[in-house]
């Protein structure tokens, strides 16, 4: 596989992180959320299993205050205790705490439209040249973690530079905090709720130091991001001093980070992404992350890589595979691998699985993509997707109007687009909310 990527040009928390959809919006994402990345939604990976803390679920706090978040955690003190708090854990962990208006806005601003693709992508020039120098510098941990993960070396790179900036930017936000404070808004109360539980454990069973629970306004920590909940779960010990340190040790981040994907389904030697070349003709509806044909089929169908290779050559007959059209038909079409969707668990947004995959396909010595973009295309800002929503529900599409672009919207603007003889490709754009503003409804 390293072949393959190395010839190739491709694409791209642990969630390791609760993440996005391809929005606008471009920041650092993680195994924790990250920079939410262009369009997205906090869309919540893995929630722990185990005994039920929060019985009772979500319940969204319409205006938080202070008042309103002492109560909270006077309510949420016994459960954590029933849960196998200590009551000088608890109390050593709160002490000195608020409620974090920051991490709340953070976190609400994560939501809702869709950015432009090729803007968030611009991250990736920024990190190609540090990655060279960071990967020739740890070559060795990368190495390591790889032979023992079956993950790419240049696939952990890209994830520690898309999470970190390669470990310059680990954030500054006391996560007990920061999760207090989240669960207590309560969009995504028993997530939180759960992850303060595993900063907890952390914290209780001496694996970390309240100083080492900083990290990103959404509760991830260290040089790869991971939530509480994962370095629990996934954690490993790289370099032998039989700690897991994901914030001081890149042996151990390193391994973590490659257990993590390896755990999630990760295919050793497979690639992850390649820039499409599509036959003359190609039917726009097959395209979308939410659909996957074998690679053999996309053969038959004429699809190749952009270096003319069938995707038989890449992976096995049988590989599920999508082609992804991150800014609609007129942008740069993308073949999804397995692999690609492995970064999607660790932060599940289009734009930051592209982003990622691409970084790591260059860090491999990949170019960038031939094919361009349609920079006379905006994004749809998350008033604009409700609205374009609104229009298709009217019209009996099934989908929510929540500003957010996900798969049913995408199925919606799809079918809306075969009825009306455009070209299918699933992509909102503002193009398509005027029509939809400007026809009739029977
Ligand atoms: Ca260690």
């Amino acid at each position: 596989m390293r072949l393959i990527a190395l010839t190739f040009a491709l694409l791209a928390a642990a969630c390791a992180s609760p993440g996005s959809e391809p929005g606008p919006v471009a920041s650092m994402p993680a195994p924790a959320p990250p920079p939410p990345p262009p369009g997205g939604d906090l869309a919540v990976t893995a929630n722990t299993g185990g005994p039920q803390l929060n019985p009772a679920g979500n319940q969204q706090v319409a205006n938080p205050t202070e008042g309103g978040f002492r109560a909270y955690l006077g309510e949420l003190r016994p459960r954590m205790l029933a849960a196998g708090i200590a009551p000088a854990t608890w109390d050593s962990a709160m002490s000195g705490v608020s409620l974090n208006m920051k991490s709340i806005g953070l976190s609400s601003g994560a939501s809702g439209g869709m950015g432009r693709i090729w803007t968030y992508l611009e991250r990736v020039d920024v990190l190609l040249p540090r990655g060279r120098t960071a990967l020739s510098a740890n070559r060795a941990a990368l190495d390591k973690a790889a032979r023992e993960t079956g993950v790419d070396a240049v696939a952990i790179a890209s994830i520690w530079g898309n999470e970190t900036s390669y470990g310059n930017v680990l954030g500054n936000f006391y996560v007990v905090e920061a999760l207090a404070s989240l669960a207590y808004e309560g969009r995504r109360r028993a997530f939180f709720e759960e992850e303060l539980l595993a900063a907890l454990t952390l914290l209780q069973e001496g694996l970390v130091t309240r100083e080492e629970l900083t990290g990103s306004y959404a509760g991830a920590l260290g040089q790869v991001q991971f939530m509480p909940s994962n370095i629990l779960k996934l954690g490993r010990d790289g370099d032998g001093d039989g700690e897991r340190d994901l914030r001081g040790s890149l042996h151990d981040a390193f391994l973590s980070c490659g257990n993590y994907l390896r755990h999630h389904g990760w295919r050793p030697g497979e690639p992850w992404l390649a820039e499409a070349r599509l036959p003359a003709g190609f039917r726009w509806e097959l395209a979308g992350p939410d659909i996957r044909m074998t690679a053999a089929e996309w053969d038959d169908l004429g699809v190749r890589a952009f270096d003319g290779r069938r995707l038989t050559a890449m992976v096995g007959a049988e590989a599920p595979v999508s082609v992804i059209l991150p800014a609609g038909h007129r942008g740069v079409p993308l073949i999804a691998f397995e692999n690609y969707r492995r970064f999607l668990d660790y932060n599940p947004s289009q734009a930051y699985a592209i982003a990622v995959a691409h970084l790591a396909n260059r860090l491999a010595g990949a170019a960038g993509f031939a094919q361009g973009w349609p920079a006379d295309q905006g994004g749809m800002s998350a008033a604009e997707m409700t609205e374009l929503q609104s229009h298709l529900l009217a019209r009996g599409y099934d989908l929510t109007a929540d500003g957010r672009f996900g798969d049913k919207t995408r199925r919606a603007v799809r079918a809306y687009q075969l009825s009306a003889g455009l070209p299918a490709d699933g992509y909102p754009t503002g193009a398509l909310l005027n029509r939809l503003r400007n026809e009739r409804v029977s």
